[in-house]
């Protein structure tokens, strides 16, 4: 299985079937890991369980024959049924600790994190990876807090030696601002999905990241 973590790799993928010019789930992922993308998590916030089971075994598949490390957001049931990597949940959803209780040792967990007390909370309860962000305003999550900018990822930095993903609002234009603070793993969504031309769009924004120096 491929257990893959931020820090390991550049870009985080998310679907976003809302986002993705009509594109639908299938399409998104075969775009996105044909560019090379090594994480990707299934995020349909407004799909129903058995649409979301079948996306889910699709991308799981998907995933495997491009040696991708495959996420669930929120939903840990979903998950374990089609044997994810692992799941992304958020501050409202399954604690940490009892996700970890229902996928045990091996599996993957991400949390999001939006201050310096959730990270230290979540290295604590034994997430694997946390979420940075908003680093910039965004209109894809519902219900997020305002963006921490730049001062949160730095406290991250310098503070958790912990992998990390930055999210929220970052582009192929201000990616390098990310990067130079110190991000090595940013997670896009409507930048990626959202393009006409998802695979291309990775290719530049990979580019974009490179041009920290
Ligand atoms: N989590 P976009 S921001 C899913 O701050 C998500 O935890 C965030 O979407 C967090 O790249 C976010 O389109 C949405 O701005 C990111």
């Amino acid at each position: 299985m491929p257990r893959i973590l931020p820090g390991e790799t550049d870009i985080y993928a998310l679907t976003d079937s809302r986002l993705a010019l009509g594109r639908s789930v299938e399409q998104q992922a075969r775009a996105l890991l044909s560019a090379g993308v090594k994480i990707l998590q299934y995020r349909e916030k407004h799909a129903h369980a058995g649409v979301m089971l079948e996306e889910c075994r699709l991308l799981r598949r998907l995933t495997l024959e491009a040696g991708a490390c495959f996420i669930v957001n929120d939903h840990v049931d979903i998950a374990m049924l089609v044997d994810a990597d692992g799941v992304h949940v958020g501050q409202d959803d399954l604690p940490v600790r009892e996700a970890r209780r229902l996928l045990g040792p091996d599996k993957i967990i991400g949390l999001s994190t939006h201050s310096p007390e959730q990270a230290l909370a979540a290295v604590e309860a034994g997430a694997d990876y946390i979420g940075v962000g908003p680093i910039f305003a965004t209109q894809t999550k519902e219900d997020v807090c305002a963006p921490v900018g730049f001062s949160y990822l730095e406290w991250v930095v310098e503070h958790i030696h912990h992998p990390f993903v930055a999210i929220g609002g970052i582009k192929e234009h201000n990616i390098v601002q990310v990067v130079r603070r110190g991000a090595t793993c940013c997670a896009l969504v409507s930048e990626l999905v959202g393009a006409p031309d998802i695979a291309a769009k990775v290719q530049a924004v990979r580019a974009a990241m490179r041009k920290k120096a």
